[in-house]
Formats: C-alpha cells, structure tokens, sequence
C-alpha cells in the first residue's frame, strides 16, 4: 500500500460521524497489513476527541464489505452482553450510515472510537499481563460461543489449513521469482522436514477431536489492549479475521508471538526460545477466559496449536521472500526471511519442550 496524502485522510475522515472536524491524522501501530492512524478531531466544546482510522489492505482482503459485516455482526453480538464501551469495539458509521466509506481510488476507510487509557504491548512486559491477554482471548471465545459460525464470511479462505499453506510454499520455492530460493536451502530443508505434522490439526477436526468455532486468527499481544492504570483486559482489537477455525490456533499464535523471549524479527537467533513460564501464563489464562468452553480433546492439543502456528507463520514468512514480499509490510530487504529464521527456531525449541508444555496444560486443564 502507497502512502496516504493528508487529503485522502482528511476528505476520508470527513465522510465519518465523528465528534468534531479532524484536525490530526498520523500514522499509528505497528500493523503488518493495514495502515492504521490515530486521527484527532476537535468538537465544539473544544475537547479533542481521538479515532482510529483504517485503510483496509484490499490486497489481502478482497471483500471489503463482506469483512466490514463480519465485524459489524461480531461486535454487535459481543454487546449484549458487554455494555461498556472501552470493552467492544464499535463502528463508527458514515454519513450516509455505512460501515465504512470507499474514496475514489477505492481504498476502504474505517473508523473506530480510540480507545483511551489503553495500552497496546508489542510483547507482554510480564506473565501477568500475558495472563490478561490470554484471559480476554480466551473470554472472546466464551463470549462467542452462541455466535452462528456458518453466518460469517470466509475473509482468507484456508488462512490457518497449513497443509494448503505448505502446498502454497512448495508452488514458491519451485518458481523462485526471484533466484532466493539458493540460499535458503536449509530453511526449505527444516520445512520439508516436518511435512508429516502439518495436518495434525485438519486430522483431528475430521476425527471429531477439534470443532470449528469462532475464532479471531490474529491472537497476537498487539492484538489486545489492557487498561492503563490497572493492566487488566479491556478489548480484543484486528477483527478482520473473525473466522470459523480452531480454538488452538488462536491459542497457538498467541504463544508463538508473546511466549518467545525474543522480537518476531530478532536477528540474533540466540535471543529466541520458547519462555515457559509464559506459556503457564497463558494457558492459565486462555483456559479461565474459556470458562470451560473447550473440549478435553481441544485442551490436549493445545501445544500442537502452538507449534502448528509457529511452523506455519515461518512457512508464510519465508513464501512471501521466495515471492518477492508482496503480503507482509517489510522494513528492510531480507525482513520476512529474518521473520522466518525466528520463527524456525523457535519452533525447534517448542520441539526440544512439547513434554514440558503438555504437562503445563494439564495442570491448568479446569474440567
Ligand atoms: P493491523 O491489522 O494492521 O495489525 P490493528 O487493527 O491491530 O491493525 O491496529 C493497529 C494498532 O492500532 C493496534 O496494535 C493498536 O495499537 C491500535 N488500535 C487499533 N484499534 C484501536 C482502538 N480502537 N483504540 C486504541 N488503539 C487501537
Ligand atoms: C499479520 O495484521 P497483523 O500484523 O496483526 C498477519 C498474521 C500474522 C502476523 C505476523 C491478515 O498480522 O496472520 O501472523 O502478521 N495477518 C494477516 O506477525 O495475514
Ligand atoms: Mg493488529
């Protein structure tokens, strides 16, 4: 995505309900696929009144407005049982009571009351504020629990059926648009490796073992925000992957986001291992969100969410490099491999703990 121009902001955030006239709009967050800005508008009292606005990354999600509806149904099912305000997203409509506003070169505009006295962690400063994720994670899935799954509209088809996303893999490192693949060869080597546990999850879905639910598919610590003051769970943020798919890969990604004691982009492979006691944090929490939503046989095979989600992520990282990084916001030329390479290792670390892992979540296994 280009970069936006002051006007498009401004004639975008003029086609929005909002409390006031914008007189502020800056880039915001560290998203890999929207571009997101804090956008201040002052009303008539004078007071500054602060929005987020989103442009959709049509690239990676083709719909729009199928998307725009999921949300939209999402959130208005979450509010009838959550009426505080800080604790659900909302959509702010346009003037003419859209969920969200196309400008003429067709970027998809949206907007959502900032919520105030919120932080947002890159990575959780602690085991308790990652117990605070998982709880909100986990209390999503509750919440939804009563949701009709089949009224959503598959925003990504297969976004978490790794064994199609290894097959998408496979097709990018025999066309190797651009003479990568060579020196990645070990990398190809370690993915060509584990082919066999890729469809562990599909597997047990069709062995009646995981049921498809609601699910966020994006379950990062960025992905939430905690109170300020308190660092208590406020809301779950980034609908746009409302989904059918399984409970453990929601948990998983969490894990292979916020339990490595590194960045997702540490160049210095050193730093990353899987940190356990943070995955006792999180299954702690996930599990008493869940409030016993979730089957034994889901619970069991929550650590294999957590590789699962790891190998995959590394498996995406490194197609987009072999294809030329045309998915995932890059900084730098050799980003999604260096992404890539701390994803493999910490999935070889997951490996060298799996016993360790299965023993945490029996522990906090509430049936
Ligand atoms: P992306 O899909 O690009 O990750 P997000 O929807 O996660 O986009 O938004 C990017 C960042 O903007 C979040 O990590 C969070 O810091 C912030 N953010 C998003 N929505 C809100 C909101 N309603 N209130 C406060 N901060 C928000
Ligand atoms: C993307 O939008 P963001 O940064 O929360 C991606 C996730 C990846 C993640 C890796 C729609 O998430 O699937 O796990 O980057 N989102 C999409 O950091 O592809
Ligand atoms: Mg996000």
């Amino acid at each position: 995505m280009g970069k936006r121009t002051a006007k498009e902001l401004s004639s975008a955030a003029e086609r929005f309900c909002t409390d006031g006239k914008m007189y502020e709009c800056e880039p915001y967050g560290n998203g890999h696929i929207n571009d997101t800005f804090l956008m201040k508008c002052r009303n008539e009292n004078g007071e500054t009144v602060s929005y987020i606005m989103q442009a959709v990354n049509t690239n990676v999600f083709r719909e729009p407005e199928k998307l725009m509806d999921n949300i939209y149904a999402v959130t208005e099912f979450l509010k009838k049982s959550e009426t505080d305000p800080r604790k659900v997203l909302t959509l702010v409509k346009t003037l003419s009571g859209d969920k969200c506003y196309f400008d003429k070169n067709g970027t998809c505009f949206r907007v959502y009351p900032f919520i105030t006295d919120s932080i947002c962690l890159e990575r959780p400063e602690s085991a308790d504020d990652f117990y605070e994720c998982a709880y909100a994670f986990g209390k999503f899935q509750r919440d939804l629990g009563g949701f009709k799954a089949d009224t959503l509209y598959e925003v990504i088809p297969d976004f978490h059926n790794t064994p199609k996303r290894y097959e998408n893999f496979l097709s990018a490192v025999k066309a190797d648009k651009l003479g990568r693949a060579k020196e990645v060869s070990e990398e190809i080597e370690f993915l060509k490796a584990r082919a066999d546990f890729y469809g562990v999850l599909t597997e047990s879905c069709k062995k009646g073992l995981l049921p498809l639910r609601v699910t966020h598919n994006d379950t990062k610590s960025n992905n939430v925000l905690l109170d300020a003051k308190t660092r208590k769970a406020l809301c779950v943020i980034d609908l746009d992957t409302i989904m059918p798919g399984f409970s453990v890969t929601d948990f998983g990604d969490s894990i292979r986001f916020g339990a490595s004691t590194a960045a997702e982009d540490e160049k210095d492979l050193s730093k990353v291992s899987l940190d356990l006691d943070l995955f006792a944090a999180y299954a702690d929490g996930y599990l008493a969100g869940c409030g016993g939503a979730l089957e034994d046989s889901e619970i069991m095979l929550l650590p294999e969410g957590a590789m699962m989600m790891t190998v995959e992520c590394g498996m995406r990282f490194l197609t987009d490099y072999l294809d030329g990084d045309t998915y995932f916001k890059i900084a730098y030329s050799d980003h999604n491999l260096v992404r890539c390479r701390t994803q493999l290792k910490l999935v070889k670390d997951m490996e060298d703990h799996l016993e360790d892992m299965k023993n945490i979540v029996k522990k906090y296994c509430r049936k």
